[in-house]
């Protein structure tokens, strides 16, 4: 066996695996010891599974395309949801998806193809070709600077690791979600001044902040519900501050908490949601239905400000929304202003914990069965690294799936979802026992 010597830097191989998973990569092809040649090519990557394919220019641009499907040299116009471009970037790389309707690639006898669009070894030849087409939506210039010839093309074997533990990390009853809801029923802040606890969700761009609100409502309501916008865009489908109050069962009464939506956080500056209308939000400043200005911050009306606001309209307890598949591809800047935002809310003395959402997407053993989650190894390692990056305790990560697509509520969903809950009514309750300790 030929000892092959992958070009990939540590530092490149952990962008790629931020977008791929937890994988292990084995070098199948390299260009430049095995020839440019599209039989060299297949000879070495046919009916391998999973592959990346990635190339290098001499003006330092790493780039390439993952497929999940086989190469076979089938002839055959090949469907792949999980296909993607990408170009290896300073911090976060540059991930372009397949658009949805459209072919991944055709399984010909040539060099590989993405969506008939982006050749690698063209006609046998260390070049790149861009033949033009809408199966990618891609700019050639921010993907390889536009320079069309290579220096070398390696394809790798994508092989994803599931490493199940013999035992849980942490203890859930998959059985108690009577007992849970229950306990959330009857769970009313001790504090006479303060009806019902506050929590503010604060986190990225489709994190699954809105998501979370409309999922416990769903819970709650015994059925689907979606009253807070959700979905994807490029900036924050949640623009406005809202309070939502949740009552239990259509006619039931109202529960003891009120989830705070917010808009997502960008890592520009002067983008997405401010910390300056954070800390007013903190405080209890920001009405329901302000519709955040990412230039202009909240400003109270004079009399207002002048001053504090009650305890019931302050916040009681902050949960960070992370996405569990964006953790490692979390930008410095991004990182900061979280890092900037946890100083604020620690001068004030909130409690805070991180609902780590969207641990089906990050883990297909998860996805499969949510009680997967505590054996997960993969999940524990994210847990760990949103712990580490955000510098909460690993006692304050809570992992959860919101619903997202499904029809029907799902008892291991309600189950991770009221854990969190629970848990953020338990911080809550601290807060105003250590703000207000002598009332009786
Ligand atoms: N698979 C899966 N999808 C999720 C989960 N949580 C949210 N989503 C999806 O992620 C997308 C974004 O969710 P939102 O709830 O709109 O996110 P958000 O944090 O409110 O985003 P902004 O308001 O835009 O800042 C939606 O398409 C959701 O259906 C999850 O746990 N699992
Ligand atoms: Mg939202």
């Amino acid at each position: 066996m030929d000892s092959l010597t992958s070009t990939l830097t540590e530092e490149e191989r952990k962008q790629l695996c931020g977008l791929l998973g937890n994988v292990e990569l084995t070098l199948l092809y390299k260009a430049s010891v095995h020839g440019y040649q599209a039989s060299a090519f297949h000879q070495r990557c046919d009916r391998q599974g999973p592959t990346l394919v990635v190339a290098y220019n001499h003006s330092d641009y790493v780039f390439g395309g993952y497929t999940s499907v086989d190469y076979a040299q089938s002839g055959q116009y090949i469907t792949d949801k999980e296909a993607f471009l990408f170009s290896v970037q300073d911090e976060v790389p540059l991930c372009i998806k397949v658009n949805s309707g459209s072919h991944a690639r055709l399984d010909d006898a040539g060099g590989p193809n993405f969506g008939q669009q982006l050749y690698f070894c063209y006609n046998n030849q260390p070049v790149v070709y861009n033949q033009g087409g809408n199966a990618f939506s891609f700019d050639s210039d921010a993907l390889y600077g536009d320079i069309t010839e290579l220096i070398e093309c390696e394809v790798y074997k994508v092989k994803h690791i599931l490493q199940v533990m013999e035992k849980p990390w942490r203890n859930v009853l998959w059985t108690a979600e009577a007992e849970l809801m229950e306990k959330i029923r009857n769970q009313k802040p001790l504090v006479t001044s303060v009806s019902r606890f506050r929590i503010l969700m604060i986190g990225p761009v489709g994190a699954g902040k809105s998501s979370f609100f409309n999922s416990i409502n769903s819970i709650f309501m015994g059925r689907m519900t979606s009253k807070a916008i959700s979905g994807s865009a490029g900036t924050s489908l949640t623009t406005q501050f809202r309070t939502y109050p949740v009552k239990d069962g259509r006619e039931g009464k109202p529960l003891p908490f009120v989830l705070c939506d917010t808009m997502g956080l960008e890592e520009q500056s002067g983008a997405g949601l401010d910390i300056e209308d954070i800390s007013s939000t903190l405080q209890g400043h920001v009405p329901d239905r302000y519709k955040f200005n990412p230039i202009s911050p909240f400003q109270p009306d004079e009399q207002k400000a002048s001053r504090p606001a009650s305890l019931q309209e302050k916040i009681h307890c902050v949960v960070y929304v992370i996405d569990a598949t964006k953790i490692s591809l979390m930008s410095d800047k991004l990182q900061e202003k979280l890092a900037s935002i946890r100083r604020k809310v620690n001068s004030l003395g909130i409690p805070q914990i991180v609902l780590m959402t969207k641990v089906d997407e990050a883990c297909p053993e998860v996805e499969k069965d949510l009680q997967s989650l505590y054996v997960s190894s993969y999940i524990k390692s994210k847990v760990q690294e949103v712990s580490s990056r955000l510098g909460v305790p690993v006692s304050c990560v809570l992992p959860a799936k919101n619903y997202s697509q499904e029809l029907e509520l799902e008892l291991n969903c309600d189950v991770l979802l009221l854990t969190a809950l629970q848990q953020m009514l338990n911080f809550a309750d601290d807060y105003l026992d250590d703000v207000c300790p002598m009332e009786d």
